[in-house]
C-alpha cells in the first residue's frame, strides 16, 4: 500500500505497481482505509461504562485510569490462587493479521498471566489440519505459476471477492486460452465469469472429488507412475471411490451425471490443471475430509509434475521455516501445568459454562483484541447471552463501537495499520511484508502492542521482554536467515523461499516424502455429509428444508468495514438470496422483508430473488453488525456451534433453515 501524507493527514491510498503478486491493485475495501481511519467515530479516547451492560451508556476517562482499573481486575482474578488466571481469556483473530499488532506483546502478557489459552479456530482450521494430514504441511502452488494453467478448478472460492491477487493470475491464464470451471453453490460474480459453474450443494465437495476418482479409476486418467512413488494408501481409497459412480455422486451433490463425468475428464485430460482451493467448502462438518479428498487429486493424475499444475488452500506453511512464534509470543512465560485451552468457535457456551473439574473456573473476565466475537462467532443469541453477564468483566481493544464494544465494561481505541508499525506473512502468496506507520495515532489511540506493555508493567511483569519495542519485535518475527529485515523495511517486502514444481517429483513433507491418503488416528477420508442435512438429520430437514450459506458481502471483510458509509451504500441491507422457485412457493417476492428462521433463532433481512441462489440453498451474506440488522441480529444468529471432522472449526455453511415473509 503506498500512503501520500500531506500536512500529517493521509491523502491518498493506492496499490504498489511493484508489488509482485498484488501489481498495484488494491481491493475496493482497502481503498476506503482512509475513510476509514478518519471515520467521524473512530474512537479517540478510553471509555467506561456507566449504565447496565449494552445500555450504551458511556464515559470517557484517562489512559491511566483505564489501565489501572484493568490491571486490578485481573490482578484480584490471578490471586484467588494456583490456576486461577484461567479465568481470564484472551479473545483475537484477524482484525490485524500483522505479527506485531498481533500475538507479541499480547501473547506475552496472557503467557505471563496464566490465562486460559484460546484456540483460534474460526477460519482455515478444519482445511489446514486436512492439509498437514496429507502434504504434511500447509503447502501449495506458487500463486503466480496459475498463469500458466489450461484449466483451473476455482473451487470454494469467491476470488474476486476475497483473493483478488489471484484472480488476476486466473485472468491472465484465461486469455491464453484455459478453461475456467466454479464450483461454488452460489452463482458469484466470480462464477459470472468462468466458463463453467457447478452449483453443488453445500458440503458435498467430498462427494464430488470421489466422483471424479471413480470417473478416472474406469475410464483412465490416473497417473500409475506418479500414484506408485508418491502416495502412500491408494488402494484403500481406490476401493471406496469404486462405489461413488457418476449417478450416485450427481445425486449426492445436487448436479448431473454429466457435470461429474465432464470435470473429471477436463481435469484428467488437460495439462497442466490447478485447483485454487479456498477456505468456503470447508465451514461445514465434513470440511477436513473434503480438503483431504481434493488434495489427493492433483496426485492422483500427476498433475504435481507440471508448472502451473497443482493445488493451493494455503501458502502459510512456506512461511512457517520463516517466522519466529516463540521469539514474538514467548510460550515459556507460560506456567506448568499449561492453562486450559479454549475454543474461540464455542465462544458462547462457555462463556455460560459454569466452574466444574472438566472444564474449570467458570471465564470472569476476557479481554478482546483485533476481533468482534458477538458479531462473527456463530449462535449468537448465545455469545450475546455470555457477554451479557453482568458478572463478567470485558476489556475490548478497537478501532469502533463494535456488536462486541457495545457489551464491554471498558473500551480502549486502538491505532489502525496506518498508524503503527507490524511485519506481516501473506494470505495465499509468499511475500513477506512491513507496514511502516504513515500518520501520528489518531486522538488517543494506541498499538496493542503498547496496550499491552503499560498494562504489563502495571501488572508488576518486570522480565524485559515486556520493554521490547515495536521494531524490536518487528526484528524478532522474521528468523534473519529467510528474510533480512532491514531488506523488508527498505523494500517493503520479500520474497520466501518456495521451490519451482515444489512437487513435480513428489518430495511432500511427510515421514516418508509420500502424500497421505490413511492418516494415523483418521483413517481413508471419505465424503461426511452436513450435520444439518437430509442424510444426517431427516427430521430438522423436513422442518427446515433450505441449507443457507453466509459467505462475506464483496465489500465487507467478515465484520470490518460495515460501518464505512461508501462500502454500505454499495451493499445496501442485510439480504437473503432466494431461487425463485423457493420464493415462490413461500410467497416472497423480490425485495420482500422476510424471517430466517430454526430452532436457534430468527433474523429478519431482506429477500433478493436471485439467480445467484440455486435451488433449496439460500445465500445469507455476511457478515453485518448485528445493530444494522433489521431486528438486530446479523446472520450468525442462525449458524451453530457444532464443530468439523477435523481442526475443531465452526460449520457457518453447515445450517438449515426456513424462510416466510416478516
Ligand atoms: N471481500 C472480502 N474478502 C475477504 C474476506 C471478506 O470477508 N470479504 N475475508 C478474508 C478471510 S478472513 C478469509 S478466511 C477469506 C475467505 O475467502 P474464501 O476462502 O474464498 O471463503 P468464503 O468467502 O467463505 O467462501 C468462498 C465461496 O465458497 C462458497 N461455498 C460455501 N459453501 C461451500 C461448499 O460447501 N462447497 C463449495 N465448493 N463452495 C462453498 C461460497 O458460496 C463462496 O462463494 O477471504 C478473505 N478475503
Ligand atoms: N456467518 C459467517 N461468520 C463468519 C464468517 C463467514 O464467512 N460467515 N467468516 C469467518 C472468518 S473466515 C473469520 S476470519 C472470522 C473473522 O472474525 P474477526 O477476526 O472478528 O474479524 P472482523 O469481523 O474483521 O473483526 C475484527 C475487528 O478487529 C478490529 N481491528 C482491526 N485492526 C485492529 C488493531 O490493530 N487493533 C485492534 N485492537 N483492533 C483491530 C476491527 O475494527 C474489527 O472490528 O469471522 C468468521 N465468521
Ligand atoms: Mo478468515
Amino acid at each position: 500500500m503506498l500512503v501520500t501524507v500531506e500536512q500529517g493527514r493521509v491523502v491518498r491510498i493506492q496499490g504498489d505497481p511493484a508489488h509482485p503478486p498484488t501489481h498495484g491493485a488494491l481491493c475496493t475495501k482497502v481503498s476506503r482505509y482512509a475513510e476509514r481511519t478518519y471515520h467521524a467515530e473512530r474512537l479517540l479516547q478510553p471509555r467506561k461504562r456507566v449504565g447496565p451492560k449494552g445500555s450504551g451508556q458511556w464515559q470517557d476517562m484517562s489512559w491511566d485510569e483505564a489501565l489501572d482499573t484493568v490491571a486490578q481486575r485481573l490482578s484480584a482474578i490471578a490471586s484467588r490462587g494456583a490456576g486461577a488466571a484461567q479465568a481470564i481469556l484472551p479473545y483475537s483473530y484477524a482484525g490485524t493479521m500483522g505479527l506485531v499488532q498481533g500475538e507479541s506483546i499480547a501473547a506475552r502478557f496472557f503467557h505471563r498471566l496464566g490465562a486460559s489459552r484460546l484456540d483460534r479456530t474460526i477460519c482455515s482450521n478444519a482445511g489446514g489440519d486436512a492439509l498437514v494430514a496429507t502434504y504434511g504441511g500447509k503447502l501449495g502452488m506458487h500463486l503466480e505459476d496459475y498463469a500458466h494453467s489450461r484449466l483451473i478448478l476455482i473451487w470454494g472460492s469467491h476470488s474476486i471477492a476475497s483473493n483478488l491477487h489471484f484472480w488476476t493470475f486466473a485472468q491472465q491464464a484465461k486469455r491464453q486460452g484455459a478453461k475456467l470451471v466454479c464450483i461454488d453453490p452460489r452463482r458469484t460474480e466470480t462464477a459470472d465469469k468462468c466458463h463453467q459453474h457447478i452449483a453443488l450443494l453445500p458440503g458435498t465437495d467430498g462427494a464430488l472429488a470421489l466422483g471424479m476418482m471413480h470417473e478416472w479409476i474406469v475410464a483412465g486418467g490416473l497417473d500409475e507412475d506418479y500414484i506408485q512413488r508418491h502416495v502412500n494408501g491408494w488402494p484403500a481409497l481406490r476401493d471406496k471411490a469404486l462405489a461413488w459412480t457418476a449417478e450416485r455422486t450427481a445425486q449426492t451433490c445436487g448436479i448431473t451425471a454429466a457435470e461429474v463425468r465432464q470435470l473429471a475428464r477436463d481435469y484428467a485430460d488437460t495439462s497442466p490443471a490447478a485447483i485454487r482451493l479456498n477456505y468456503g467448502m470447508q465451514r461445514v462438518h465434513g470440511g477436513g475430509n473434503a480438503v483431504r479428498l481434493v488434495a489427493l487429486l492433483p496426485c492422483l493424475t500427476g498433475a504435481w509434475r507440471q508448472r502451473g499444475g497443482g493445488m493451493l488452500l494455503s501458502a502459510s506453511g512456506w512461511f512457517a521455516p520463516a517466522v519466529d512464534s516463540a521469539a514474538l509470543e514467548r510460550p515459556d512465560l507460560m506456567p506448568q501445568p499449561r492453562p486450559r485451552i479454549v475454543n474461540m468457535a464455542t465462544i458462547g457456551d462457555d462463556l455460560l459454562r459454569p466452574a466444574s473439574p472438566d472444564f474449570g473456573p467458570r471465564i470472569d473476565a476476557v479481554v478482546v483484541y483485533n476481533s468482534n466475537p458477538v458479531a462473527v462467532a456463530p449462535h449468537s443469541a448465545r455469545v450475546v447471552q455470555g457477554f451479557a453477564r453482568e458478572d463478567l468483566f470485558t476489556v475490548v481493544l478497537e478501532h469502533f463501537m463494535t456488536d462486541t464494544a457495545d457489551l464491554a465494561d471498558l473500551v480502549l481505541p486502538a491505532t489502525t495499520q496506518l498508524e503503527h508499525l507490524d511485519v506481516h506473512r501473506s494470505y495465499g502468496h509468499t511475500y513477506a511484508l512491513i507496514n511502516h506507520p504513515a500518520i501520528d495515532p489518531v486522538g488517543q489511540a494506541l498499538p496493542n502492542t503498547e496496550i499491552f506493555r503499560r498494562l504489563a508493567a502495571r501488572m508488576g511483569f518486570d522480565e524485559p521482554c515486556f520493554q521490547d519495542s515495536d521494531e524490536t519485535l518487528a526484528r524478532a518475527a522474521f528468523k534473519s536467515a529467510a528474510v533480512d529485515f532491514d531488506a523488508l523495511s527498505s523494500q517493503g517486502w520479500v520474497r520466501v523461499p518456495v521451490p519451482e514444481r515444489p512437487f513435480a517429483d513428489g518430495g511432500f513433507p511427510t515421514a516418508d516424502g509420500r502424500a497421505i491418503v490413511d492418516a494415523p488416528g483418521l483413517g481413508v477420508p471419505d465424503h461426511v455429509p452436513n450435520h444439518e442435512s437430509v442424510a444426517s438429520s431427516p427430521a430438522l430437514a423436513a422442518r427446515f428444508p433450505l441449507a443457507m450459506i453466509s459467505p462475506p458481502a464483496r465489500h465487507f471483510l467478515n465484520s470490518s468495514f460495515v460501518n464505512v458509509k461508501s462500502l454500505r451504500h454499495i451493499e445496501g441491507e442485510p439480504i437473503l438470496e432466494i431461487h425463485a422457485g423457493d420464493a415462490q412457493t413461500r410467497g416472497i417476492v423480490d425485495g420482500a422483508v422476510v424471517d430466517v428462521f430454526n430452532d436457534r433463532g430468527r433474523y429478519r433481512c431482506k429477500a433478493v430473488v436471485s439467480p445467484r441462489a440455486r435451488p433449496g440453498v439460500v445465500n445469507g451474506l455476511g457478515v453485518w453488525w448485528r445493530k444494522m440488522g433489521l431486528n438486530g441480529t446479523n446472520v450468525n444468529e442462525l449458524t451453530s456451534q457444532a464443530l468439523t471432522d477435523m481442526g475443531r472449526a465452526p460449520t457457518f455453511y453447515d445450517c438449515l433453515v426456513d424462510v416466510r415473509p416478516a
